[in-house]
């Protein structure tokens, strides 16, 4: 990727395929001179006279040969104000594909080149309006998946681990200074931090190190997504409930229907999709059934080991018990359990009074829609997406936060043994280093290589 920000970059800020409106953006020393040379403005006015404040111009575009009047609105930041930090401009203009690519075109043959995937956010990470954590958020708002996602995405970009991380850099950074204050003057018996403070001020760090490690390790596994497993008696009408769900819901529609069948035992293994269930994506899973005291066909060893596998892995259990064989209304044997009353279709609802129990049929569809708003809530208090991280920061930052967190262990076992101030400040030096890979004060090419090239290009 280049790096060069002498360049002025151009590139669609707008996904291609036709639409109402379409954005070029434009970045870089030469930004206003590029579009300076192919616009006019409606009122006259010269783009190079727009003096320092951001600004909106109307007026026209001439790109192509022939060539071609684009009515289009200049937004204009012609300072360190911008996204970037540099001269800025984006033209809204038409949504017309081949429109935008001559325009860009035409920008790119006054003297802008086309940008690399991410390279705006590059610059302005390099130019130290966000920091790594927060360009991983545009990311995750580009490529949010749900509410859940979108709200952790917009919390990261706010500073939601920025500020935590660089307060408690702050913090060692002083410490460091005096533990170093203190080695300079070693011969004249100054004691710049005492044992105590010292110990202190590190297991509070170590605090903040350990709070954001859970905090990530809930996005860190192999499935970001939560699971919720479908389980109960042969019969019970799980997997006509799994194909409903998946029906209304898919995230992904390409999965095979689970089988479904008068003769209780069908299910054999499990089955997964995608869903998105009360803003929140998740994966579904059927199961075989439980209970072979009411079925007439056994279910195989191997297949009832998954079900329990599965039942463990759930982050919640939807229980779906037949409403035509089950009187009882039970009751949930844990917090992440729900129950599920199926075959609404084939019972009078109204001769019951209870309103408050989910009841739901996969024929008719009836109480669908109340039982993945229930479950949306109940997913979105669950631990494995109340995090709040991007999971792609998640997943980039374990390593260094664990190194920290031993560096600081060290130094907290070498400040108990009276060890020698130089090798405590060498493990500050060292947790220091890894939370600077985290927002990006510590980087390299590579790195940034790859944060930035998972990006589309115009962002
Ligand atoms: N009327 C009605 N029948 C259902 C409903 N859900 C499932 N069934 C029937 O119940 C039987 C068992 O369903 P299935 O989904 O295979 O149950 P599983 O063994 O729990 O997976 C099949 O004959 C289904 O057609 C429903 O909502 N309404
Ligand atoms: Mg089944």
């Amino acid at each position: 990727m280049a790096y060069d920000l002498e360049d002025t970059i151009a590139a669609l800020g707008t996904a291609s395929g036709g639409a109402a409106r379409g954005i070029l953006r434009i970045s870089g020393p030469r930004a206003i001179p590029c579009l300076a040379s192919c616009f006019a403005a409606d009122n006259g006015q010269k783009l190079s006279a727009a003096g320092t404040s951001a600004c909106v111009i109307s007026g026209t575009l001439r790109v192509g040969k022939p060539s071609l009047d684009l009515p289009c609105d200049v937004f204009v930041w012609p300072t360190t104000q911008s996204y970037t930090r540099q001269p800025t401009a984006e033209v809204h203009t038409l949504g017309s594909s081949p429109l935008l690519e001559a325009a860009l075109q035409e920008i790119c043959a006054q003297g802008a080149r086309l940008a690399g995937p991410g390279e705006f956010t590059l610059r302005a990470f390099l130019a130290g309006r966000l920091d790594l954590t927060q360009a991983e958020a545009v990311l995750g708002i580009i490529d949010a998946r749900g509410q859940q996602d979108l709200q952790n995405a917009i919390a990261q970009l706010a500073g939601g681990l920025s500020q935590p991380l660089t307060q408690l850099r702050q913090q060692l950074l002083q410490v460091l200074a005096e533990l170093e204050a203190g080695l300079d003057f070693v011969e004249e018996d100054i004691e710049f931090i005492s044992p105590e403070h010292l110990r202190c001020q590190l297991n509070d760090a170590r605090k903040v190190v350990t709070t954001i490690q859970q905090q990530m390790s809930s996005r860190t596994s192999t499935n970001p997504l939560p699971r919720v497993v479908l389980v109960g008696a042969p019969n019970a009408g799980k997997s006509s409930l799994f194909n409903t769900l998946t029906e209304c819901f898919a995230d992904d529609r390409s999965h095979p229907p689970a089988i479904v069948s008068e003769t209780s035992g069908t299910t054999r293994d499990y089955l997964t999709s995608v869903v998105v269930l009360g803003g929140v994506p998740c994966e579904i899973v059927d199961t075989a059934g439980e209970d072979l005291r009411t079925s007439t066909h056994s279910i195989p060893g191997a297949a009832q080991e998954m079900t329990q596998a599965e039942r463990r892995r759930a982050d919640l259990l939807l229980r779906c018990i037949d409403c035509t064989t089950s009187q009882s209304l039970g009751e949930p044997t844990s917090a992440t359990e729900l129950l599920v009353w199926t075959k609404a279709d084939r019972v009078d609802s109204t001769s019951d009074s209870t309103n408050e129990i989910l009841r739901c049929s996969a024929v008719t569809q009836v109480g669908l829609d109340a039982l993945q708003r229930e479950i949306g809530k109940r997913l979105q208090a669950s631990p494995i997406i109340a995090g709040g991280v991007v999971a792609s920061t998640a997943g980039r930052c374990t390593d260094s936060l664990r190194l920290a967190e031993q560096s600081l262990d060290q130094a907290v076992r070498l400040v108990d043994q009276s060890g020698g101030e130089e090798c405590i400040a060498a493990e500050l030096r060292a947790a220091l280093q890894e939370l600077g890979h985290i927002v990006g004060a510590v980087y390299t090419d590579d790195i940034l290589d790859r944060i930035f090239g998972q990006f589309c290009i115009g962002k």
